[in-house]
């Protein structure tokens, strides 16, 4: 017996947005160790325990390693069968075709989930397959995530992908809500080791306060926690504002000359007081007063909110008032404050601007925003009959059964088109209805440049990882595979197919041209990065403004009319608040949305798809700890063990999303067996932001029954 001699390799983690530098070892085909890379100039050593879920995903046998076909059995049931490469190409590059040729090039819709973001060959090949379909019915995970932020930045900063960025490692004070990064470890905000970046701001005496329906793992750690009815946020940083005004608090700083449309905003929030902010949140005047004056009082301030305050009804609301507060107290693009990046592969010069309200969709008439159309439109634009009706359906790394507003209508939905293909490596709960899946090689098996999270990093920093293992004999990269459905696609139509550059060489000609590159003192390359391979440091965010500004006339028009507008639609929502139970999300650092409950190191323990409900509720419906209880809303009910915790507020009650395993014709036998349910079951697909499109899966409003 020979023993196969041990390789370290450096790999990025791309599993979440914090992007932590790992060393792994490996004998032969095994991963006998990761650890997080104390040499990465960003994430410093830190890894959470989902880093070693990478041995997971690539050794899990559930995984996919060939196309799989649906087919009808002699007992009439569906199964899923292993098919040949070639087979399984042309019968999706043939189907496309005849979908486009007898429907137009509309009947075919497009969903691609969140890993489509963490995979590099993804982003800068999907292009190679879809520039031949210019659908209108393309989605995305976006508009149940991040959708007011990218409008916002358009607005304000003149592209979609223009972010400021908490400058956490230099503030006084830092206002959060809606997040929970020590779960999350950051979102729109790469900010790996975050325990301790918060910890190092307490210690040197600033201040975190946040603003959560729960008292979340962050919310333990700051130095000031308010509960908050869910989805009244706007109304608390519109107080915010007025106080701002009213007590002549605001400085623009450098930013004085570049700023317009302030006296619009404040003739706008004149009437919307702390008291009135109050009765809206639940937070007592006073906070809401003191708060503002810390945060315009500080050194360097910050105000942030994620998540929570994106997927709720006024998301759009939030995060312009939220850019508000952070230009009127000076505090944008001011170290200690929120700054944009400066990545060596720069999206912002790289991409669209991004467009809203260009076409709406056919059922619900909701608008577009970079040709995406709102995932909580999709179950409607399959059903609903006539032009532009969805006849063939391509997902890619997503599961919209388990993660959009509604899910099982989805579910009803998928089942209906005529064809469906998915590119993913599971068998799941979306891609249990293609009838081809196409799966790609694992995250392992293939190199990555983090063309995104690089641009939402609290540092400068570019790191490249070459592939840990050799691709197997005859499996294809996500990349591969749109390339090749895209040139015999092209061959069908008679058009000219696009040429096939790697992704490796595509960053490669865009880091030799960026501001890093061969005309800088850093030469960057991908050459240059494989010498360097846990990362090369780029230094700290700097100010760039109003250079970075993309807008034409490189000023910031603050006062959007469709965000003044949208402040009359709050108003009116305050005043007719529903009593009743309110349902929020959570998550937990051992999840990550619905695809990794295979996995037995991640699932195992107590179950955590469980219901948080305040004793005090808890006890006047008079029930019991770990008893069934039914949530039920408007579009159906789910039921889930119950667990009092103080950590929610009274009248709101939580539930993880991605459960709800166990569908019949999947295949993850680990998270079958911790199936759970999906809150996405019991969301609505018709509560949104109604400014955005984007779903509203905070802040439901449901009934409770034992
Ligand atoms: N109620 C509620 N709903 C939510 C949320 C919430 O907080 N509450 N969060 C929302 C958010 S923020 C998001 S981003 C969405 C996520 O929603 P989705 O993106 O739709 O779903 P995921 O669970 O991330 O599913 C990812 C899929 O990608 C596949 N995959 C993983 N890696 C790769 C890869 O490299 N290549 C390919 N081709 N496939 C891959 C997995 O097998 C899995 O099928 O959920 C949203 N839904
Ligand atoms: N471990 C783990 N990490 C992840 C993911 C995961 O699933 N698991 N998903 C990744 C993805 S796709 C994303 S987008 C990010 C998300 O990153 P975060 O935004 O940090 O996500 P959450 O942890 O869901 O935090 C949202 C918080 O909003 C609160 N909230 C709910 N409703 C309201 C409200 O009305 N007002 C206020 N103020 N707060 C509210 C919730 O209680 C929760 O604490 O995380 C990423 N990282
Ligand atoms: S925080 Fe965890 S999942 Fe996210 S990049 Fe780091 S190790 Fe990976
Ligand atoms: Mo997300």
């Amino acid at each position: 017996m020979t023993i196969a001699s041990t390789k370290t390799h450096h790999r990025v983690c791309h599993l979440c947005e914090a992007m932590c530098g790992l060393v792994i070892k490996t004998q032969g085909e095994k991963v006998v160790d990761i650890r997080g890379d104390k040499a990465d100039p960003l994430s410093r050593g830190h890894v959470c325990p989902k880093a070693v879920a990478l041995q997971d995903i690539h050794e899990d046998p559930d995984r996919l390693r060939k196309p799989l076909k649906r087919v009808r059995s002699v007992a009439g049931v569906y199964e899923h069968v292993e098919i040949e490469w070639d087979e399984a190409l042309d019968l999706v590059a043939s189907a496309l075709s005849d979908t486009i040729e007898r429907h137009g090039v509309d009947a075919i819709g497009a969903y691609f989930g969140n890993p489509s973001v963490h995979n590099y060959g993804m982003l800068t090949h999907q292009r190679n397959l879809f520039r031949h379909i210019r659908t209108r019915n393309r989605f995305s995970a976006t508009s149940v995530d991040q959708l007011p932020h990218h409008l916002v930045s358009m607005w304000l900063y003149g592209h979609m992908l223009l972010s400021p960025i908490p400058d956490i490692d230099r503030t006084h004070y830092f206002l959060m809500l809606g997040a929970n990064p020590l779960a999350s470890n950051g979102s729109i905000w790469t900010v790996p080791d975050v325990r301790k970046r918060i910890k190092d701001l307490t210690a040197r005496g600033g201040k975190l306060v946040v603003i959560d329906p729960r008292k979340t793992e962050t919310a333990e750690l700051a130095t000031e926690h308010h509960f908050i009815r869910p989805g009244t946020d706007a109304a608390f940083l519109l107080g915010l504002i007025h106080v701002l005004f009213r007590d002549n608090l605001t400085d623009l700083g450098k930013l004085a000359g570049v700023v317009d449309g302030i006296a619009e905003i404040r003739d706008a929030v004149s009437a919307l007081n702390p008291e009135w902010a109050a009765a809206a949140t639940g937070i007592e005047a006073h906070d809401i007063t003191r708060i503002a004056h810390d945060l315009a009082t500080a050194e360097a301030g910050i105000c942030y909110g994620r998540m929570g305050v994106s997927t709720q009804a006024y998301g759009t609301l939030c995060q312009w008032a939220i850019q508000v507060i952070n230009v009127i107290t000076g505090n944008l693009d001011k170290p200690g404050g929120s700054l944009f990046t400066a990545p060596a592969m720069d999206q912002v010069m790289n991409s669209s601007p991004g467009g809203f309200g260009r076409f709406r969709s056919r059922g619900r008439d909701l608008p577009e925003f970079n040709y995406e159309l709102p995932s909580a439109a999709l179950a409607d634009e399959i059903r609903t009959p006539g032009n532009g009706q969805i006849k063939l359906m391509f997902t890619g790394a997503g599961n919209p059964v388990l993660s959009t507003p509604n899910g099982r209508a989805v579910d009803e939905a998928l089942e209906q088109v005529e064809f469906m293909v998915s590119l993913d490596p599971a068998l799941n709960e979306t891609t249990r209805h293609a009838d081809v899946i196409l799966p790609p090689t694992s995250p392992l098996e293939h190199d990555h440049y983090d063309i995104a999270f690089h641009n939402l990093a609290v540092r400068n920093t570019a790191r490249y990882s070459q592939a840990v293992f050799d691709k197997p004999e005859g499996a294809l990269h996500d990349w591969e595979i749109f390339a090749e459905l895209g040139d015999r696609l092209a061959d069908r139509l008679g058009v000219e197919s696009t040429p096939r550059v790697p992704p490796h060489k595509i960053v490669d000609a865009a880091l030799k041209a960026g501001p890093y590159g061969k005309d800088s003192r850093w030469d960057l390359s991908i050459d240059k990065l494989l010498d360097n391979p846990s990362g090369i440091d780029l230094g700290e965010l700097q100010p760039s403004c109003p250079d970075r500004l993309q807008t034409a006339d490189k000023r910031i028009p603050l006062a959007i009319p469709e965000a003044l507008s949208d402040i009359r639609r709050l108003i009116s929502g305050m005043e007719i608040q529903a009593e009743g139970y309110r349902l929020i999300g959570r998550r937990h650092v051992r999840d990550n949305n619905s695809w990794m409950h295979n996995h037995r190191r991640l699932v195992k323990g107590p179950g955590r798809c469980n219901l948080l409900m305040h004793p005090e509720d808890v006890a006047k419906e008079g029930w019991k700890a770990g008893m069934t209880v039914t949530i039920k809303s408007r579009v159906g009910s789910i039921s889930a063990e119950l667990m009092p915790s103080t950590e929610v507020m009274p009248g709101v009650i939580s539930l993880p999303h991605g459960y709800g395993h166990g569908l019949n014709g999947t295949r993850s036998e680990i998270a079958n067996t911790h199936a759970g349910v999906s809150c996405n079951d019991i969301t609505d697909e018709q509560f949104l932001d109604e400014l955005s499109g984007n779903a509203a899966v905070n802040g439901v409003p449901v009934e409770l029954h034992a």
